[in-house]
Protein backbone atom coordinates (compact mmCIF):
# COMPACT_ATOMS: atom_id res chain seq x y z
CA UNK A 1 0.00 0.00 0.00
CA UNK A 2 1.42 2.92 -1.12
CA UNK A 3 1.30 6.47 0.74
CA UNK A 4 -1.49 7.49 -1.13
CA UNK A 5 -4.33 4.38 -0.81
CA UNK A 6 -6.38 3.62 2.19
CA UNK A 7 -8.13 0.00 1.80
CA UNK A 8 -7.96 0.34 -1.81
CA UNK A 9 -9.37 3.90 -1.42
CA UNK A 10 -7.01 6.83 -3.35
CA UNK A 11 -6.61 9.28 -0.47
CA UNK A 12 -6.39 11.78 -3.15
CA UNK A 13 -9.88 11.42 -4.65
CA UNK A 14 -10.87 11.31 -0.88
CA UNK A 15 -9.61 14.85 0.00
CA UNK A 16 -11.15 15.96 -3.70
CA UNK A 17 -14.40 17.09 -2.00
CA UNK A 18 -12.97 18.47 1.39
CA UNK A 19 -10.48 20.73 -1.20
CA UNK A 20 -13.50 21.65 -2.69
CA UNK A 21 -15.38 22.38 0.42
CA UNK A 22 -12.87 24.66 2.03
CA UNK A 23 -12.12 26.68 -0.86
CA UNK A 24 -15.85 27.69 -1.99
CA UNK A 25 -16.57 28.21 2.19
CA UNK A 26 -13.74 30.44 2.50
CA UNK A 27 -15.04 32.64 -0.68
CA UNK A 28 -18.08 32.59 0.69
CA UNK A 29 -17.46 33.93 4.27
CA UNK A 30 -14.81 36.79 2.60
CA UNK A 31 -17.51 37.63 0.20
CA UNK A 32 -19.81 37.83 3.50
CA UNK A 33 -17.32 40.41 4.95
CA UNK A 34 -16.74 41.99 1.78
CA UNK A 35 -20.78 42.33 1.58
CA UNK A 36 -21.30 43.47 5.83
CA UNK A 37 -18.21 45.88 5.05
CA UNK A 38 -20.41 48.02 2.03
CA UNK A 39 -24.09 47.44 3.87
CA UNK A 40 -23.44 47.79 7.32
CA UNK A 41 -19.44 49.94 7.51
CA UNK A 42 -19.01 47.03 10.16
CA UNK A 43 -18.30 43.10 9.33
CA UNK A 44 -18.07 40.81 12.21
CA UNK A 45 -15.53 39.10 10.00
CA UNK A 46 -11.67 40.31 10.45
CA UNK A 47 -10.10 37.65 8.26
CA UNK A 48 -11.09 34.21 7.07
CA UNK A 49 -8.47 31.06 6.61
CA UNK A 50 -8.90 27.43 5.81
CA UNK A 51 -7.08 24.07 5.36
CA UNK A 52 -7.74 20.34 4.42
CA UNK A 53 -6.17 17.96 7.49
CA UNK A 54 -3.29 16.50 6.50
CA UNK A 55 -3.60 13.07 5.49
CA UNK A 56 -1.06 11.79 8.87
CA UNK A 57 -3.29 14.24 11.20
CA UNK A 58 -6.17 12.23 9.78
CA UNK A 59 -5.04 9.13 10.25
CA UNK A 60 -3.82 9.61 13.97
CA UNK A 61 -7.18 10.98 14.44
CA UNK A 62 -8.80 8.27 13.18
CA UNK A 63 -6.43 5.63 15.41
CA UNK A 64 -7.24 7.84 18.88
CA UNK A 65 -11.00 7.68 18.21
CA UNK A 66 -10.99 4.55 16.73
CA UNK A 67 -12.71 5.33 13.41
CA UNK A 68 -12.87 2.76 10.97
CA UNK A 69 -11.23 3.94 7.59
CA UNK A 70 -14.34 3.27 5.81
CA UNK A 71 -16.63 5.54 8.35
CA UNK A 72 -13.73 8.65 7.82
CA UNK A 73 -16.42 10.77 6.84
CA UNK A 74 -19.04 10.77 9.61
CA UNK A 75 -16.76 9.90 12.48
CA UNK A 76 -13.84 12.74 11.88
CA UNK A 77 -15.60 16.30 11.29
CA UNK A 78 -13.15 18.48 10.61
CA UNK A 79 -11.60 16.87 8.08
CA UNK A 80 -12.25 20.36 6.28
CA UNK A 81 -11.67 23.28 8.51
CA UNK A 82 -12.51 26.84 8.23
CA UNK A 83 -11.19 29.65 10.54
CA UNK A 84 -12.95 32.56 10.68
CA UNK A 85 -11.72 35.44 12.73
CA UNK A 86 -13.45 37.98 14.66
CA UNK A 87 -12.53 42.03 16.89
CA UNK A 88 -14.94 41.27 19.32
CA UNK A 89 -16.39 38.56 21.70
CA UNK A 90 -19.76 40.04 20.03
CA UNK A 91 -19.14 39.37 16.79
CA UNK A 92 -19.00 35.43 17.20
CA UNK A 93 -22.76 35.25 18.51
CA UNK A 94 -23.90 37.81 15.39
CA UNK A 95 -21.44 35.29 12.84
CA UNK A 96 -23.08 31.96 14.46
CA UNK A 97 -26.29 33.92 13.61
CA UNK A 98 -25.98 34.70 10.32
CA UNK A 99 -24.08 30.87 9.73
CA UNK A 100 -27.61 29.27 11.27
CA UNK A 101 -30.13 30.99 8.63
CA UNK A 102 -27.60 30.06 5.80
CA UNK A 103 -29.50 28.07 3.40
CA UNK A 104 -26.59 26.51 1.21
CA UNK A 105 -25.48 24.75 4.95
CA UNK A 106 -27.01 23.53 7.48
CA UNK A 107 -25.41 23.12 11.32
CA UNK A 108 -25.51 19.91 13.07
CA UNK A 109 -23.80 20.70 15.96
CA UNK A 110 -22.40 23.30 18.01
CA UNK A 111 -19.29 23.28 20.55
CA UNK A 112 -19.15 26.58 23.20
CA UNK A 113 -15.26 26.49 24.14
CA UNK A 114 -15.87 30.21 25.46
CA UNK A 115 -18.48 30.22 27.68
CA UNK A 116 -16.71 26.20 28.79
CA UNK A 117 -13.26 26.90 28.00
CA UNK A 118 -10.90 23.46 27.55
CA UNK A 119 -8.83 22.45 30.59
CA UNK A 120 -5.53 23.65 28.59
CA UNK A 121 -7.49 27.19 28.40
CA UNK A 122 -8.50 26.74 24.50
CA UNK A 123 -11.41 29.22 23.74
CA UNK A 124 -13.44 29.05 20.71
CA UNK A 125 -16.82 28.83 18.99
CA UNK A 126 -16.94 25.92 17.08
CA UNK A 127 -19.92 25.00 14.47
CA UNK A 128 -20.05 22.11 12.93
CA UNK A 129 -21.68 21.99 9.32
CA UNK A 130 -22.87 19.89 6.67
CA UNK A 131 -21.98 21.62 3.09
CA UNK A 132 -23.28 19.91 -0.38
CA UNK A 133 -20.58 19.93 -3.20
CA UNK A 134 -20.73 19.48 -6.37
CA UNK A 135 -18.66 16.88 -8.32
CA UNK A 136 -19.03 14.99 -11.56
CA UNK A 137 -20.73 12.13 -9.64
CA UNK A 138 -23.39 14.26 -8.29
CA UNK A 139 -23.99 16.22 -5.22
CA UNK A 140 -21.97 15.21 -2.11
CA UNK A 141 -22.55 16.38 1.41
CA UNK A 142 -18.90 16.67 3.60
CA UNK A 143 -18.46 18.07 7.34
CA UNK A 144 -16.85 21.11 7.82
CA UNK A 145 -15.88 22.60 11.14
CA UNK A 146 -16.16 26.24 11.65
CA UNK A 147 -13.88 27.38 13.69
CA UNK A 148 -15.01 31.11 15.05
CA UNK A 149 -12.57 33.17 17.46
CA UNK A 150 -11.19 36.73 18.33
CA UNK A 151 -8.06 37.70 17.63
CA UNK A 152 -6.82 37.03 21.00
CA UNK A 153 -8.04 33.43 21.30
CA UNK A 154 -6.17 33.09 18.08
CA UNK A 155 -3.07 34.37 19.34
CA UNK A 156 -3.19 32.42 22.04
CA UNK A 157 -4.40 29.24 20.59
CA UNK A 158 -1.68 29.61 17.68
CA UNK A 159 0.96 30.08 20.10
CA UNK A 160 -0.18 26.80 22.05
CA UNK A 161 -0.56 24.55 19.32
CA UNK A 162 2.87 25.84 17.55
CA UNK A 163 4.55 25.10 21.17
CA UNK A 164 2.67 21.30 21.57
CA UNK A 165 3.81 20.68 18.25
CA UNK A 166 7.60 21.07 19.30
CA UNK A 167 7.26 19.17 22.73
CA UNK A 168 4.90 16.53 21.09
CA UNK A 169 4.46 14.32 24.08
CA UNK A 170 3.35 16.48 26.92
CA UNK A 171 4.16 19.75 28.20
CA UNK A 172 5.62 20.18 31.16
CA UNK A 173 3.13 21.06 33.83
CA UNK A 174 4.88 24.34 34.37
CA UNK A 175 4.53 25.20 31.16
CA UNK A 176 0.61 24.05 30.66
CA UNK A 177 0.03 26.39 33.88
CA UNK A 178 1.57 29.87 32.25
CA UNK A 179 -0.50 28.81 29.17
CA UNK A 180 -3.54 29.09 31.61
CA UNK A 181 -2.82 31.90 32.49
CA UNK A 182 -1.98 33.31 29.36
CA UNK A 183 -5.64 32.50 28.29
CA UNK A 184 -7.13 34.06 30.98
CA UNK A 185 -5.13 37.30 29.93
CA UNK A 186 -6.32 37.03 26.31
CA UNK A 187 -9.95 36.64 28.03
CA UNK A 188 -9.27 39.73 29.61
CA UNK A 189 -8.22 41.79 26.93
CA UNK A 190 -11.35 40.73 25.20
CA UNK A 191 -13.45 42.42 27.59
CA UNK A 192 -11.56 45.47 28.05
CA UNK A 193 -11.30 45.81 24.34
CA UNK A 194 -15.20 44.76 24.63
CA UNK A 195 -16.16 47.53 27.24
CA UNK A 196 -13.73 50.27 25.22
CA UNK A 197 -15.93 49.26 22.39
CA UNK A 198 -18.93 49.88 24.28
CA UNK A 199 -17.57 53.58 25.22
CA UNK A 200 -16.66 54.87 22.00
CA UNK A 201 -19.93 53.64 20.68
CA UNK A 202 -21.99 55.36 22.88
CA UNK A 203 -19.90 58.50 23.14
CA UNK A 204 -20.46 58.50 19.51
CA UNK A 205 -24.30 58.19 19.83
CA UNK A 206 -23.83 61.12 22.65
CA UNK A 207 -22.10 62.95 20.08
CA UNK A 208 -25.11 62.31 17.82
CA UNK A 209 -27.97 63.47 19.90
CA UNK A 210 -25.91 66.70 20.97
CA UNK A 211 -25.53 67.75 16.87
CA UNK A 212 -29.12 66.76 16.22
CA UNK A 213 -30.34 68.91 19.64
CA UNK A 214 -28.38 71.93 18.01
CA UNK A 215 -29.81 71.66 14.39
CA UNK A 216 -32.92 71.54 15.92
CA UNK A 217 -32.87 74.84 18.06
CA UNK A 218 -31.02 76.87 15.84
CA UNK A 219 -33.79 75.62 13.58
CA UNK A 220 -36.05 76.86 15.67
CA UNK A 221 -34.82 79.87 16.62
CA UNK A 222 -34.71 80.42 12.73
CA UNK A 223 -38.37 79.42 12.48
CA UNK A 224 -39.14 82.33 15.61
CA UNK A 225 -37.58 85.19 13.50
CA UNK A 226 -39.95 83.83 10.45
CA UNK A 227 -42.60 84.79 12.27
CA UNK A 228 -41.64 88.33 13.30
CA UNK A 229 -40.49 87.29 17.04
CA UNK A 230 -37.53 89.23 16.72
CA UNK A 231 -36.90 89.47 20.39
CA UNK A 232 -37.97 86.00 21.96
CA UNK A 233 -35.51 84.34 18.95
CA UNK A 234 -32.73 86.84 19.98
CA UNK A 235 -32.85 86.29 23.58
CA UNK A 236 -33.25 82.47 22.54
CA UNK A 237 -30.18 82.92 20.30
CA UNK A 238 -27.74 84.67 23.55
CA UNK A 239 -28.97 81.52 25.95
CA UNK A 240 -28.16 79.05 23.51
CA UNK A 241 -24.60 80.63 22.67
CA UNK A 242 -24.27 80.88 26.44
CA UNK A 243 -25.04 76.80 26.98
CA UNK A 244 -22.46 76.21 23.55
CA UNK A 245 -19.94 77.61 25.37
CA UNK A 246 -20.43 75.31 28.57
CA UNK A 247 -21.20 72.28 26.50
CA UNK A 248 -24.06 71.95 28.90
CA UNK A 249 -26.09 69.56 26.70
CA UNK A 250 -29.03 69.17 29.54
CA UNK A 251 -29.53 72.98 29.89
CA UNK A 252 -29.48 72.83 25.81
CA UNK A 253 -32.28 70.20 25.94
CA UNK A 254 -34.27 72.34 28.68
CA UNK A 255 -33.81 75.34 26.10
CA UNK A 256 -34.67 73.15 22.96
CA UNK A 257 -37.85 72.05 24.78
CA UNK A 258 -38.39 75.91 25.63
CA UNK A 259 -38.29 77.00 21.71
CA UNK A 260 -40.54 74.46 20.86
CA UNK A 261 -43.05 75.51 22.97
CA UNK A 262 -42.50 79.51 22.50
CA UNK A 263 -42.92 78.24 18.57
CA UNK A 264 -45.74 76.28 19.11
CA UNK A 265 -47.74 79.23 21.08
CA UNK A 266 -46.84 81.65 17.97
CA UNK A 267 -48.08 79.12 15.37
CA UNK A 268 -51.43 78.60 16.91
CA UNK A 269 -51.38 82.17 17.25
CA UNK A 270 -50.77 82.65 13.98
CA UNK A 271 -53.84 80.65 12.59
CA UNK A 272 -56.72 82.04 11.35
P1 LIG B 1 -5.45 39.30 2.01
O1 LIG B 1 -6.15 40.40 1.32
O2 LIG B 1 -4.07 39.07 1.50
O3 LIG B 1 -5.50 39.44 3.49
P2 LIG B 1 -5.03 30.06 -0.64
O4 LIG B 1 -3.61 30.27 -0.23
O5 LIG B 1 -5.38 30.72 -1.96
O6 LIG B 1 -5.49 28.67 -0.57
P3 LIG B 1 -5.74 32.02 1.26
O7 LIG B 1 -7.06 32.48 1.71
O8 LIG B 1 -4.87 33.00 0.59
O9 LIG B 1 -5.97 30.76 0.37
O10 LIG B 1 -4.90 31.40 2.46
P4 LIG B 1 -5.33 30.98 3.91
O11 LIG B 1 -4.08 30.43 4.53
O12 LIG B 1 -6.53 30.13 3.91
O13 LIG B 1 -5.75 32.33 4.58
C1 LIG B 1 -4.82 33.28 4.80
C2 LIG B 1 -5.61 34.57 4.77
O14 LIG B 1 -5.69 35.05 6.09
C3 LIG B 1 -4.86 35.58 3.95
O15 LIG B 1 -5.81 36.44 3.35
C4 LIG B 1 -4.10 36.32 5.01
O16 LIG B 1 -3.79 37.62 4.60
C5 LIG B 1 -5.10 36.33 6.12
N1 LIG B 1 -4.45 36.52 7.42
C6 LIG B 1 -3.64 35.71 8.09
N2 LIG B 1 -3.26 36.25 9.24
C7 LIG B 1 -3.88 37.44 9.33
C8 LIG B 1 -3.92 38.47 10.33
O17 LIG B 1 -3.31 38.39 11.39
N3 LIG B 1 -4.72 39.57 10.05
C9 LIG B 1 -5.43 39.67 8.90
N4 LIG B 1 -6.21 40.76 8.70
N5 LIG B 1 -5.41 38.73 7.95
C10 LIG B 1 -4.64 37.61 8.16
P5 LIG B 1 -5.97 36.55 1.80
O18 LIG B 1 -7.15 35.74 1.42
O19 LIG B 1 -4.70 36.21 1.12
O20 LIG B 1 -6.34 38.05 1.63
P1 LIG C 1 -5.50 20.86 13.73
O1 LIG C 1 -5.79 20.78 12.30
O2 LIG C 1 -4.09 20.54 14.08
O3 LIG C 1 -5.98 22.13 14.36
P2 LIG C 1 -12.75 16.61 21.71
O4 LIG C 1 -12.79 15.14 21.61
O5 LIG C 1 -14.09 17.30 21.70
O6 LIG C 1 -11.84 17.11 22.82
P3 LIG C 1 -12.34 16.97 18.90
O7 LIG C 1 -13.46 16.04 18.67
O8 LIG C 1 -11.10 16.71 18.13
O9 LIG C 1 -11.95 17.08 20.43
O10 LIG C 1 -12.89 18.36 18.50
P4 LIG C 1 -12.66 19.79 19.09
O11 LIG C 1 -11.82 19.78 20.30
O12 LIG C 1 -13.98 20.39 19.16
O13 LIG C 1 -11.88 20.49 17.92
C1 LIG C 1 -10.66 20.09 17.52
C2 LIG C 1 -9.90 21.28 17.00
O14 LIG C 1 -10.06 22.40 17.88
C3 LIG C 1 -8.42 21.00 17.02
O15 LIG C 1 -8.09 20.42 15.82
C4 LIG C 1 -7.82 22.36 17.15
O16 LIG C 1 -7.81 23.06 15.94
C5 LIG C 1 -8.80 23.02 18.08
N1 LIG C 1 -8.43 22.78 19.47
C6 LIG C 1 -9.08 22.02 20.37
N2 LIG C 1 -8.46 22.03 21.56
C7 LIG C 1 -7.37 22.82 21.43
C8 LIG C 1 -6.33 23.23 22.33
O17 LIG C 1 -6.28 22.87 23.51
N3 LIG C 1 -5.38 24.05 21.80
C9 LIG C 1 -5.40 24.48 20.52
N4 LIG C 1 -4.43 25.28 20.10
N5 LIG C 1 -6.36 24.07 19.65
C10 LIG C 1 -7.35 23.28 20.09
P5 LIG C 1 -6.88 19.37 15.73
O18 LIG C 1 -7.45 17.99 15.68
O19 LIG C 1 -5.88 19.64 16.78
O20 LIG C 1 -6.35 19.67 14.31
Amino acid sequence: MDGTQMDGRDWNIFLLPYEQAVEELKVKFKALRVELKSREEYSPIEFVTGRVKRISSIMEKSKLLNVPSDQLETGIEDIAGIRIMCQFEEDIQRLSQLIRIREDMSVVYEKDYINNHKESGYRSYHIIVEYPVQTSLGMKKVLAEIQIRTLAMNFWATIEHSLNYKYREKLPEEISQRLRRASEAAYRLDREMSSIREEIVESQMQFEDKSNLVSTVLGDIQKLYFFRRVREAAQFQLRFNELWEKEDVWELKKLSDEIGEALFRTKGADQP
